[in-house]
C-alpha cells in the first residue's frame, strides 16, 4: 500500500474549530536546513547528534543511541501566548528506516504548555501506529485544542518511544499569533567555584526568571538580571551541568555546560525509571561521582526514602571514593501505580544531595502463551504433539490496561508438571527464551509464575510413536563439573538403525574428543569436554537421526556446576552511560586479579556480556584485589579503571577472599567516563552550523583571555569525526575563525574552547 500523500488527521475529535487562515508557523528550522539550529538535544543524549545528513532530517534513533532509550530526542522551546479558543495545528513528516519492524507506536510529537499557575504540561499530540509510516515520507497533521487554563505554548518535542528507527522532517506548529523570541544564550562562564559568580550573556532574558543547572535552581542566587545579561552566584549544592535560562516560564535552547571546580559530588541512578510488575525485585545502581579531589575521610552516607511498604536494601551505606552502591528493591507490598523512590547522600561538609528513580508498577492482567513449530503461532493450551521435537514458546504479557509489557520484564520462570515427557528449557540470555522439549508420550501442565505468585497454565500432551523415535538420550555425567580435564559422553539410542545421526548443542562451546556408532547403528555416542571456564548453568543438547519411516530428535538438558575445588565470583558492572560501549546494556573488558598481599598481577579474565551481570567461574581459591578495566573495540581504555570497591588505587582496594566451592556475590563496579581536567574542559561554544559548499566559511566568536579556540569541521555528523581547521588564542576580544580551504564538499563547523 502506498503511504505517500495520505493525510492523517489524529485527535481531531468532533469539535469543529475555525482555524485562522493567518496561522503562523512558530517552529524555527523545522525542516532542518540549518541542521539542528533551534533544537535542543536532551542532556541524556548529549553525546549523540540526532541528525541524518543524507536525508536532511532528524534521526530519532541515531546509530549510537542506547537500545533502551525512550523519550525526547529533540526539543524546541517556544514562546506563544494563547487565549481561550485558540487552536494549534501541528504537522510533521515521518519516515521509517528499512531497519524498522512494525511495532506499536514508536514516534510521538509533544507540545508543552504553561498554565495560568505557571505549571508545565506536556501533551502528546501526534503518535501514529508504526504501520501508518512507510519508508517513504508521510505527512501527519493534527489540530490540538489546548485544555482550559493554558496560557502559553512553551515547547515542541520529537520523541522515540520504542527501540525502532524513524526520521522526522518539516516540523510545523501553527498558532493564531506569531510567538515572541525565546531566551538565547551567547556566552556563559564555563567554569565556576562555589562562592563565585557566573555571567550569562545573551538575548531575550526579559526582566526576571530562573536559572537552572542540570535542571535545578538549587544553590543559584540571582545577583542581577537584564534582557541581555544575568549574574548568578553559585553555591553548594549546585552540581553544574547544562545551563538553562527560564524567563517567564520560557526556556532557552541549546544549553551551555558549566563545570563546578570546587570539590563536590553528584548523584544519579540507573535506571532512572523502570517498568516492573507487582512483587518484582529490582536492582538499581546509585552512582556517586566524586569531582575535583573530593575525598571526605568519613565518606558519604546513603539513605533511601519514599518507598512505603517496599523493601530497600543497599549493598553498602557508605562509600569513600568515586563509584556507587547497589540498591536492591523489593516491590512486594506496593500497589500498582507510579512510585518515586529517593536516595539521599550526606557527607563531606556539603549539603545533602538526592536522586530519584521512578517505578511504574503494573499488575499483569493477561498472559498469552503460544508455540511455533513452523512459521505460524498456535495456542499452547491444548497443544498436542506427535513427534519428538523442540518447539519455541512465546509468552506475551499484558497489564490490566491491555498494554503489552513483555519486553520490559525479565524472563518469568516456567515449569512442567511432567518433565520426563514434556520439559521446558529457558535460555536466560536477553535474546533467549523458552523451548518446549517434547520427549515422550504423556501430558503435562506448564506453569508460568509471576513475581507475586500469580500463575498461568497451559495443558499440553504428546503421543510419540514407538518408531521412529529416540528411546533414550543420556549423559555419562549430569551434572558435570566445569573442570577442563573431564570428558563427558552424550549417548542417544534410536528405535531403529539410523542412516544418519545429528547431534549438537545450543548456545554452548564444547569440544568433541571422540565418539561413534553403537551396535547396528541404533545408537550414537559423542564424547566431549567443556570450553575453558564454562559458566555454571543449564545447557541444551540434542541428538537424533534418520531411520526407516522418518526421523526423530531428542533434547536433553546438561547441568554444569562450578568445579568444587574452585571458587566463583559474580557481580555487576554498572555504567552510568549505557552507550559508553556502543551496545546497549552490555559490558566488555577485563577483570584483573592481583595478589592481595604483594600487589602482583596474577591473571585476568576477559568479560563480554550482553547485559551488565558477569560471572567468573573456576577460580583458584585465594585472596585477591580486583580491578575492572573496560576496553573499547580497539582495546583502548574507555572509562576510569576501578578497583573493588569504588577505589582509585590498589592501596584503597579491599581484599576479596575467594574460597573453594563457594559463590562470592555482589562484587560490583560503578564506572564513569574518565573525568576531564576541569582546568581545560573542551566546550562547544558554537553549535554545529552547516556550510552548503559555498567556498568559504567563517564565524565570529567572543574570546576570553588565555583560552584556546578551535574551529572544527566534519563532513558527516553521523560518525563524530571532527578535525581542526583553524585556531585562535583568546584575548578578550571578538575574533574570526575561518576555514580558508572550504572549497571542497559541503561540511559542518563548530567551535570549541579548549
Ligand atoms: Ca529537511
Amino acid at each position: 500500500m502506498s503511504k505517500k500523500s495520505i493525510l492523517h488527521i489524529l485527535l481531531a475529535g468532533l469539535v469543529c474549530q475555525a482555524v485562522s487562515t493567518s496561522a503562523v508557523d512558530v517552529v524555527r528550522n523545522g525542516g532542518f536546513d540549518e541542521v539542528l539550529v533551534g533544537w535542543e538535544i536532551p542532556e541524556a543524549l548529549a553525546d549523540l547528534f540526532p541528525y541524518d545528513a543524507a536525508l536532511g532530517a532528524a534521526a530519532l534513533r541515531p546509530w549510537n543511541m542506547a537500545f533502551d532509550y525512550r523519550g525526547p530526542v529533540l526539543n524546541q522551546p517556544l514562546n506563544v501566548p494563547l487565549k481561550a479558543g485558540d487552536t494549534v495545528e501541528v504537522s510533521v513528516d515521518l519516515k521509517a528506516s528499512w531497519q524498522h519492524d512494525a511495532g506499536p507506536r514508536s514516534v510521538a510529537v509533544y507540545l508543552e504548555f504553561l498554565d495560568t499557575a505557571a505549571a508545565r504540561h506536556r501533551v502528546r499530540v501526534i503518535n501514529p501506529d508504526d504501520n501508518e509510516i512507510g519508508t517513504d515520507w508521510t505527512t501527519f497533521t493534527t489540530t490540538h485544542t489546548p485544555a482550559a487554563g493554558m496560557s502559553k505554548l512553551v515547547g515542541v518535542s520529537l520523541a522515540i518511544e520504542t527501540d525502532d528507527y524513524f526520521y522526522a522532517d518539516n516540523v510545523k506548529v501553527s498558532t493564531p499569533t506569531a510567538g515572541a523570541p525565546v531566551p538565547e544564550l551567547e556566552a556563559v562562564t564555563p567554569t565556576v567555584a562555589y562562592g563565585q559568580n557566573l555571567v550569562i550573556q545573551g538575548r531575550h532574558f526579559g526582566t526576571g526568571g530562573r536559572v537552572l543547572l542540570s535542571g535545578s535552581p538549587n544553590g543559584l542566587t540571582i545577583q542581577s538580571w537584564s534582557d541581555t545579561e544575568i549574574v548568578v552566584e553559585v553555591n553548594d549544592p549546585c552540581v553544574g551541568g547544562p545551563l538553562t535560562v527560564e524567563a517567564a516560564g520560557v526556556r532557552s535552547w541549546q544549553p551551555r555546560r558549566v563545570t563546578i571546580t570546587s570539590p563536590h559530588y553528584t548523584l544519579a541512578t540507573k535506571p532512572a525509571k523502570v517498568l516492573a510488575v507487582l512483587g518484582q525485585q529490582l536492582s538499581i545502581a546509585v552512582f556517586a561521582n566524586f569531582e575535583n579531589n573530593f575525598a571526605p575521610a568519613e565518606g558519604i552516607t546513603f539513605t533511601v526514602t519514599g518507598y512505603g511498604s517496599g523493601v530497600a536494601q543497599l549493598s553498602t551505606n557508605v562509600i569513600y571514593g568515586r563509584g556507587g552502591t547497589q540498591l536492591t528493591f523489593d516491590t512486594a507490598g506496593l500497589s500498582a501505580g507510579m512510585h518515586q523512590i529517593t536516595v539521599e547522600a550526606t557527607g563531606g561538609g556539603l549539603q545533602p544531595r538526592t536522586t530519584t528513580f521512578e517505578i511504574d508498577l503494573r499488575q499483569i492482567g493477561r498472559v498469552e502463551m503460544s508455540y511455533y513449530l513452523t512459521s505460524d503461532p498456535l495456542p499452547l493450551e491444548g497443544a498436542h504433539f506427535t513427534r519428538q521435537t523442540s518447539a519455541q514458546v512465546v509468552v506475551q504479557i499484558f497489564d490490566t490496561a491491555e498494554n503489552e509489557i513483555t519486553g520490559e520484564l525479565p524472563w518469568l520462570p516456567m515449569t512442567s508438571s511432567n518433565p520426563s515427557a514434556l520439559d521446558v528449557y529457558l535460555d536466560p540470555a536477553p535474546w533467549g527464551g523458552y523451548s518446549l522439549l517434547v520427549q515422550a508420550s504423556g501430558a503435562a501442565v506448564l506453569t508460568l509464575t509471576a513475581p507475586n505468585g500469580s500463575d498461568w497454565t497451559a495443558s499440553v500432551s504428546a503421543t510419540i510413536p514407538a518408531h521412529p523415535s529416540i528411546v533414550s538420550a543420556d549423559f555419562l555425567l549430569n551434572p558435570m563439573s566445569n573442570a577442563p580435564d573431564i570428558t563427558n559422553a552424550f549417548t542417544f539410542v534410536a528405535s531403529g538403525a539410523m542412516s544418519r545421526a545429528n547431534w549438537g548443542q545450543i548456545s554452548f562451546g564444547v569440544t568433541t574428543v571422540g565418539g561413534g556408532w553403537g551396535s547396528g547403528n541404533k545408537s550414537y555416542t559423542d564424547m566431549f569436554i567443556l570450553g575453558e571456564a564454562t559458566k555454571p548453568g543449564e545447557y541444551l543438547f540434542y541428538g537424533g537421526g534418520t531411520m526407516d519411516g522418518g526421523s526423530a530428535t531428542a533434547y536433553r538438558k546438561l547441568q554444569v556446576v562450578n568445579a568444587p575445588t574452585t571458587g566463583l565470583i559474580r557481580g555487576l558492572v554498572n555504567q552510568l552511560k549505557s552507550e559508553m560501549h556502543g551496545h546497549g546494556h552490555g559490558i566488555e573488558g577485563t577483570l584483573e586479579f592481583y595478589d592481595a598481599t604483594s600487589g602482583v598481577k596474577l591473571f585476568e579474565r576477559e568479560i563480554w556480556e550482553r547485559d551488565n551481570r558477569y560471572t567468573v567461574p573456576h577460580l583458584e581459591p585465594g585472596v585477591y584485589k580486583l580491578r575492572w578495566m573496560a576496553l573499547d573495540w580497539e582495546g583502548n581504555p574507555l572509562v576510569e579503571p576501578q578497583w573493588y570497591p569504588n577505589a582509585a588505587t590498589i592501596d584503597q582496594a579491599q581484599a576479596v577472599t575467594v574460597p573453594a566451592n563457594t559463590v562470592v556475590s555482589n562484587i560490583n563496579f560503578f564506572v564513569s567516563p574518565a573525568p576531564v581536567s576541569v582546568s581545560a574542559p573542551p566546550e562547544i561554544t558554537e553549535p554545529p552550523a552547516f556550510n552548503p559548499g559555498t567556498g568559504e566559511f567563517s564565524v565570529q566568536i567572543q574570546t576570553e583571555s588565555g583560552a584556546v579556540y578551535e574551529l572544527l569541521k566534519s563532513t558527516s555528523l553521523l560518525d563524530h569525526s571532527w578535525w581542526p581547521v583553524a585556531e585562535a588564542w583568546g584575548d578578550g576580544e571578538p575574533q574570526t575563525l575561518k576555514d580558508t580551504e572550504a572549497t571542497g564538499t559541503k561540511g559542518f563547523y563548530r567551535v570549541i574552547r579548549r
